[in-house]
Parts: structure tokens; C-alpha cells; sequence
């Protein structure tokens, strides 16, 4: 049993619609427990401007499968959510990423963990810490209290939304 933060964002079609069924996806995993949701924010498109706003949260999801078979259960519910996929800095539907995997650093062709750029997203950092330790240490980096003050800053705003993960 191991457990993950991912993160999840969308900007098109519905965005918190989108989240919220991402979540209920992700409680339906096999060999897996939903163990904890951030709240919702509201955050500045990181990218090309003209394109809305982004709704990101990270979620705790404890499991036993392997990592490239956690990826292969998100980019599914990516596709099911109508992602289209290598539309890089575009908007997007649903986006889920595997923040952390245990303490595993992970160097594949489709699979890097921790998230190469989890360190300059606070869109990522603000809503992970609300549901880790602060003192928790990346695995080849420093902790995640360190890597949120280094964090450049834009626009986040924490939303009253609040995805049920029961
Ligand atoms: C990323 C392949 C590509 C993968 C990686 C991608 C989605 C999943 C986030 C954005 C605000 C995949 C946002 C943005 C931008 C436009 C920058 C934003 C926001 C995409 C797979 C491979 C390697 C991993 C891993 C998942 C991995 N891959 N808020 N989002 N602006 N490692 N989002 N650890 N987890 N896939 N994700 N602005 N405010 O991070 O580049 O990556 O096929 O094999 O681009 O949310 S898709």
C-alpha cells in the first residue's frame, strides 16, 4: 500500500463538474482508497493568456498498483472525460498528474515522479500542503514548506468548493 497525491485541473467544460467526476473516478479505482481531497482553488492560467481560469486540487489516493498502471487509470479517466491529449499549454478538460508516489523517484519515458515542475506550480504546492505534512520531503528535494515559500506566486484563490470523495 502506497500512497500518492495527484493533482487535478481543469479549465473547460464545466470545471468543477469536471473535478468532482474525476474524483468520483478516482474513489472507484481498484485496489485503492480516496483517502483525502485539498479544497478547490481558482487559479491564473500558467501559459498562454485568453484562457480561463483554472479550478486545481490535489488529492491523497492510497493503492497497490504499480505506477505506469496508476497512470494507464488516470489518462483513462482523462480520455472518458474527453481530454484531447498533446494539446500542450492549451485548455483543458481534466488533467491528473501523479504528484508523488510513496518515496519512489521514478525516471521513465512516460512516467517522472516527483512531478518535474510540481516545484513551480503553486497551483499544486498550496492545495498538497493542505493535506501532507509541510515537513514532508520530496524525494530528491527539499520539503514541501521550502518548495511552497521558493514557489513563484500568482493569482490562487481558494474556493467554497469541496469534492466529495465518499
Ligand atoms: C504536465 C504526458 C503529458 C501529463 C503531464 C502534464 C497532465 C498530465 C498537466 C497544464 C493553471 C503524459 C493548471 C497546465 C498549464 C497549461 C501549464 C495551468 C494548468 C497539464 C505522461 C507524461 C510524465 C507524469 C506524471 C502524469 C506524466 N507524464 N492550472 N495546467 N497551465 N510524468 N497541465 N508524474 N504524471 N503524467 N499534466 N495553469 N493555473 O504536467 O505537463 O506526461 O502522457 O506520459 O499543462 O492546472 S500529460
Amino acid at each position: 500500500m502506497i500512497t500518492c497525491y495527484l493533482a487535478l485541473g481543469s479549465n473547460l467544460d464545466d470545471p468543477e463538474r469536471q473535478l468532482q467526476d474525476a474524483v468520483a473516478a478516482l474513489a472507484r479505482l481498484p485496489h485503492s482508497r480516496l483517502a483525502a481531497a485539498s479544497p478547490v482553488y481558482r487559479s491564473e492560467p500558467l501559459g498562454p493568456a485568453g484562457q480561463n481560469d483554472y479550478l486545481n486540487a490535489v488529492v491523497a489516493l492510497i493503492t497497490e498498483l504499480q505506477p505506469l498502471a496508476l497512470l494507464d487509470a488516470l489518462q483513462a479517466i482523462e480520455d472518458t472525460q474527453g481530454r484531447v491529449r498533446g494539446e500542450r499549454w492549451g485548455p483543458r478538460c481534466i488533467d491528473l498528474d501523479i504528484l508523488l508516489y510513496g518515496d519512489q523517484r521514478i525516471n521513465e519515458p512516460r512516467l517522472q515522479v516527483p512531478h518535474p515542475a510540481m516545484a513551480e506550480r503553486n497551483f499544486v504546492l498550496v492545495p498538497l500542503t493542505d493535506i501532507c505534512d509541510p515537513r514532508l520531503v520530496v524525494p530528491g528535494g527539499s520539503d514541501l514548506a521550502t518548495l511552497a515559500q521558493r514557489c513563484p506566486t500568482s493569482r490562487l484563490e481558494r474556493t467554497r468548493i469541496r469534492l466529495k470523495t465518499h
